[in-house]
């Protein structure tokens, strides 16, 4: 099988500034034709950036219980889904005219580059000139052809779209449903007309995300980054491949905390969607933001979100390679995120009864030879899928042997360190993705321990077969000094503004628990 290289974006950016223009103009050739191809023909960007998310079919057309997107989200399927969805992406790039060799790059987020600048310009241009003359970036946003009617019980047309609907990012709103969410939006978007301006702002926020620093036992590091490490180290696929795995593994085992590739994904869509990262007292957040990348309704239309994505299936790869996982992985039957379940509503096409295996069909993506792909399809990206990729930024990872600095790695938690367990966040009751944060007082003052970003939907309630509320947790690593004096701090900040009205404190005097014990808990705290 003829093996293509997926590169970095920023490598064929950097060619193309030398002089070699061919390749970045035939990314955006391809990109180009897909957008302009017509909404019913299954190559289009519109059919292929709508299976994620909107527009819905199946039972998740209209009812909540279900999902009507074909994306694998909490579950042992999120790596294998995603990597069939951009492979079938790039097979329609490369199925326009002049782009049979095109391959999709990837945003490499953990590069030096995108710590200091944030996005790649080439995603960001306002413009790009094409056999000399200038036309619209292909890559900055997708314009409807047709439009997207959310009848989601509940939603009141919250999530529909209108065709001629621009994808919009961070610090943009983009929630145009309503009569009202159509002014409101107005009115927010009409204080930052300036598109350069913007793009500052939306990379100033990137870089905010990746680079923000909590500090651990006097180890500064920069958070989504040292996430994006720690989840290269988590021991087998079930683990690495979910939030719901990681979630249940880290409630039973406080001292050998995990991080699952999901976790520092959702953060990224959060970063380019909208949220702001709270706790940097030299930023003015800026509420009311709601760009598509942040609901998974919405975000496969921005084609952001397979450059975001490739670099997801690019660490996907290096944890393989690092675990000798290359030509074979498993899937732990007995783990929560191998079922649909309370944080995992089945996706169209999904049998919310059956067990989730590497036999699952991966729908809706049809092999050449016929039949849908399965994760036994995706497992070797090389002699099973054609492609690999090129040089990095985690490629020192790449190899067992290479052991990263102690620093950045979650592994066995000292004796008298402690986590900070954040439970019983009710999904159902918040709209859209959310955010979690949590602060320790340590000799009177407040420390950032961490933040866990929730990629949701405008609309979730349980899933189809149980009546369980879905509930997301999170788990933050407590300092030796801040588990001793055991004053915490966590905040929950919604699309809605911060559920309960506020931060919840936990003080080991109990005084300030037992004065909130009167008001219904929106989520509950323990030091462990
Ligand atoms: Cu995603």
């Amino acid at each position: 099988m003829k093996v293509g290289v997926r590169r970095s974006l920023a490598d064929i950016q950097a060619d193309y500034d030398r002089g070699n223009k061919t390749e970045l103009e035939t990314l955006m050739r391809a990109w180009k034709g897909i957008k302009e191809l017509d909404p019913e023909d299954p190559r289009s960007f519109f059919i292929l950036g709508g299976y994620h998310g909107e527009p819905f079919r199946g039972p998740g057309e209209t009812d909540p219980t279900w999902w009507g997107g074909y994306c694998q989200h909490g579950t042992v399927l999120f790596p294998t889904w995603h990597r069939a969805y951009l492979h079938s992406l790039e097979k329609a790039l490369q199925s326009i005219p002049g782009c049979e060799s095109v391959m999709l790059p990837f945003w490499d987020e953990c590069s030096e580059d995108s710590r200091s600048n944030g996005i790649p310009h080439a995603l960001t241009d306002e413009f790009f000139e094409l056999d000399g003359v200038k036309i619209d970036n292909p890559l900055r946003s997708f314009k409807l052809p047709v439009s997207i009617v959310d009848n989601v019980k509940g939603d009141n047309a919250l999530y529909s779209k209108p065709a001629g609907y621009e994808t919009v990012r961070y610090p943009l709103s983009g929630l145009v449903g309503t009569p009202a969410d159509q002014a409101a939006t107005a009115a927010h978007n009409a204080k930052f007309p300036d598109y350069a301006e913007n793009v500052k702002i939306l990379n100033g926020n990137i870089v905010n995300w990746l680079t923000s620093t909590i500090t651990i036992d006097g180890h500064v590091m920069g958070e989504v980054y040292s996430k994006f490490v720690a989840c290269l180290n988590a021991p087998n696929y079930t683990l690495f491949s979910n939030t719901t795995s990681q979630g249940a593994w880290n409630d039973a085992h406080p001292k050998k905390p995990v991080r699952s590739l999901e976790s520092p994904h959702n953060s990224m869509h959060l970063a380019v969607g909208g949220f702001d990262v709270p706790g940097q007292g030299d930023m003015s957040p800026i509420p009311g933001a709601n760009g598509d990348m942040g609901e998974n309704d919405t975000a496969g239309l921005d084609p952001i979100f397979f450059f975001h994505h490739c670099f997801i299936d690019y660490t996907f790869w290096i944890w393989q390679r690092r675990h000798g996982a290359t030509t074979s992985f498993t899937i732990d039957s007995n783990d929560p995120g191998a079922v649909y379940g309370a944080n995992n509503p089945p996706p169209a096409g999904g049998d919310p009864d059956a067990p989730i295996t590497m036999e699952t069909p991966l729908n809706p993506f049809k092999m050449r030879e016929g039949g849908v792909y399965t994760s036994n399809d995706c497992i070797d990206i090389e002699s099973q899928l054609g492609y690999t990729y090129g040089p990095g930024s985690l490629d020192s990872y790449a190899h067992a042997a290479a052991t990263p600095s102690d620093a950045l790695l979650l592994t066995t938690l000292a004796e008298e360190e402690r986590t900070l367990h954040v439970a019983g966040v009710d999904r159902s009751k918040i709209r859209g993705s959310f955010l979690i944060t949590a602060y320790a007082e340590v000799d009177g003052e407040r420390r950032l321990l961490g933040r866990e970003a929730v990629l949701s939907r405008w609309h979730v309630e349980g899933c189809a077969n149980c009546q369980t509320h879905l509930k997301s947790s999170a788990d933050f690593r407590l300092p030796a000094e801040a588990a001793e004096q055991g004053n915490v701090e966590v905040e929950i900040r919604t699309r809605q503004g911060e559920l309960g009205g506020g931060p919840r404190m936990l003080r080991k005097s109990g005084i300030a628990a037992a004065a909130l014990a009167e008001a219904p808990e929106p989520f509950t705290m323990e030091i462990r």
